[in-house]
């Protein structure tokens, strides 16, 4: 599991070189923005419940079709199975964001994902837009908080997104 420094580091070991002016700027940008990444997970960790609770309600407003009968979320053990789905999107989400990488994405979340969702009919349009709606929710609550700049939020959310989407090609 990597994040932004240790990947930065083993590329610039695998050829043996000094870290150049490129490399340097981003560990700069890497941590100026550290502060806000910190705090951004310590708003979704202190609200987690509520926001994964929220963003399921409002996914099963907007797509109600799966909690009706023959839905992929209907049943008591199914509903809850998507609204867990949704709270390691979002728990993944946070430590990505720390993390400033994806590669704990790949490794722990999206790795085989694809083979078991299709394996047991679970459709990834309707996942990707409840994570969609977990990102714009997190990043409220951000704003909120008073961090102006919160692009960086969208980051592990928009990659979830798009892994999953190809993926399911
Ligand atoms: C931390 C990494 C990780 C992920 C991501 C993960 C996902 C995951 N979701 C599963 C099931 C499931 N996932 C869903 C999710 C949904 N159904 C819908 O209609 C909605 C669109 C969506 C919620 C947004 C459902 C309903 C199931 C149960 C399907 C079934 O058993 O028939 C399963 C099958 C095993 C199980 O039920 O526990 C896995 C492995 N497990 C992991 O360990």
């Amino acid at each position: 599991m990597q994040d932004a420094v240790t990947t930065l580091i083993s590329n610039y070991d695998t050829t043996g070189r000094y870290l150049d002016r490129d490399a340097l700027d981003s560990l700069k940008s890497y941590f100026d923005s550290g502060m806000n990444r910190v705090q951004a997970a310590a708003i979704i960790s202190a609200n987690a419940a509520g926001l994964v609770k929220a963003a399921g309600k409002a996914l099963f407003e907007q797509v109600p079709e799966l909690i009706r009968p023959g839905g992929n979320a209907y049943t008591t053990r199914r509903y809850a199975a998507c609204l867990r789905d949704m709270d390691y999107y979002l728990r993944y989400a946070s430590y990505s964001l720390v993390a400033g990488d994806f590669d704990l994405l790949d490794e722990r979340v999206l790795a085989g994902l694809r083979e078991t969702y299709n394996s047991l009919g679970v459709p990834i349009g309707p996942t990707v837009v409840g994570i969609q709606i977990l990102k714009d929710m997190v990043k409220g609550q951000i704003s909120e908080a008073g961090i102006e700049e919160t692009s960086f939020v969208d980051q592990p959310f928009d990659y979830m997104c798009r892994e999953l989407s190809e993926i399911s090609v």
